[in-house]
């Protein structure tokens, strides 16, 4: 892992608690010398507006009981209170143990989502590996049937990793690709599907209605956004559209190994309320992560 990962935001909050502990600013000095600035840090290393405000909105309280408390070790009790808050963020957007989740049934089908370059077919790879790592027989799925190499990249890494892709001519319809890879799934004893989708269009059909065709034909029990945490406000933007036009159940956000500022995954959380699953940290199939709060948190903090 590069080091200097969420560089940014950490250094942004050991400030906040260095400026609070050394020279015990009041209320009034913080929103008069650094609530706004903070705010503009926060955006600057990709945390939402909304998600920044409410961080410095908390923290004005936490300053102001700090007067209150007399005798309560201040550095302490702000990173405490900064995790705290932090953790809000993730309150209430459930989670989804997917490892568990494929015990309960036959066949699981997984639809992966996401504009091109993100990191979909990578992250199917990373996947496959470690489903079939956990005793699990996966299937690719290449419907991505317009862009040239978009099959090839998937049968690579299926050759690689000794993967079945299923695939169809360059044309097929995506969504008759994934009826007929169910079938041959059922036939051949396959636990998981996990579908590669076109990022973008070259033709003028609809891409979100291209995708939505593909669910309702493929009826997933998962439909995975994959967004790039290097790309900060365009990965909300792209959750928000995604989630609005398809239905999102959970997120992977990837390539946080090269992610110097840190404030995506807060972002994305917020603003679509749904949890993220697993983080990509480099391009070997053993850079795949389950997500986890904690983590992120002592991370940051
Ligand atoms: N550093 C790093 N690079 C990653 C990570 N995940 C994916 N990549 C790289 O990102 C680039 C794009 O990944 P792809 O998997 O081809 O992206 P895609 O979403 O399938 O793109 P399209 O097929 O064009 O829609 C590749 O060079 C990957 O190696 C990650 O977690 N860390
Ligand atoms: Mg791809």
């Amino acid at each position: 892992m590069v080091f200097g990962m969420f560089e940014k935001l950490k250094r942004i909050l050991r400030e906040v608690v260095d400026v609070v502990t050394t020279k015990q600013i009041s209320v009034k000095e913080f929103d008069e010398k650094y609530a706004d600035k903070l705010i503009i840090d926060l955006v600057e290393s990709d945390v939402a507006l909304p998600v920044a405000e409410e961080i410095v909105s908390e923290l004005r309280s936490t300053i102001s009981n700090i007067r209150v408390r007399r005798g309560i070790d201040v550095q302490e009790y702000l990173r405490n209170e900064i995790k705290r808050i932090i953790r809000q963020v993730f309150r209430n957007v459930g989670s989804i143990d997917l490892e568990n989740e494929l015990k309960k049934r036959n066949l699981t089908i997984i639809v992966f989502l996401g504009v091109n370059g993100v990191g979909k077919t990578t992250t199917i790879a990373k996947l496959g590996y470690r489903f079939r790592k956990l005793g699990y027989r996966p299937l690719f799925v290449a419907a991505d049937t317009f862009r040239a190499g978009a099959q090839e990249q998937l049968k690579e890494h299926g050759k690689r990793l000794g993967i079945p892709v299923f695939s169809r001519p360059y044309g097929t319809d995506p969504a008759a690709v994934v009826y007929d890879s169910i079938v041959f799934a059922k036939q051949n004893k396959f636990d998981i599907i996990l579908v590669d989708t076109a990022g973008r269009m070259h033709t003028d059909i609809d891409l979100m209605d291209e995708l939505r065709k593909i669910i309702r034909v493929g009826k997933p029990h998962y439909k995975i956004l994959v967004v790039d945490a290097l790309t900060g406000n365009d990965a909300v933007e792209q959750a928000k559209l995604f989630n609005d036009k398809i239905g999102v159940d959970g997120v992977i956000v990837t390539k946080l190994d090269a992610d110097v500022k840190g404030g995506t995954i807060l972002s994305v959380v917020h603003t679509i309320r749904k949890p993220v699953l697993y983080i990509g940290v480099g391009q070997k199939y053993e850079d795949l992560r389950r997500f986890d709060v904690d983590w992120l948190i002592d991370t940051l903090i």
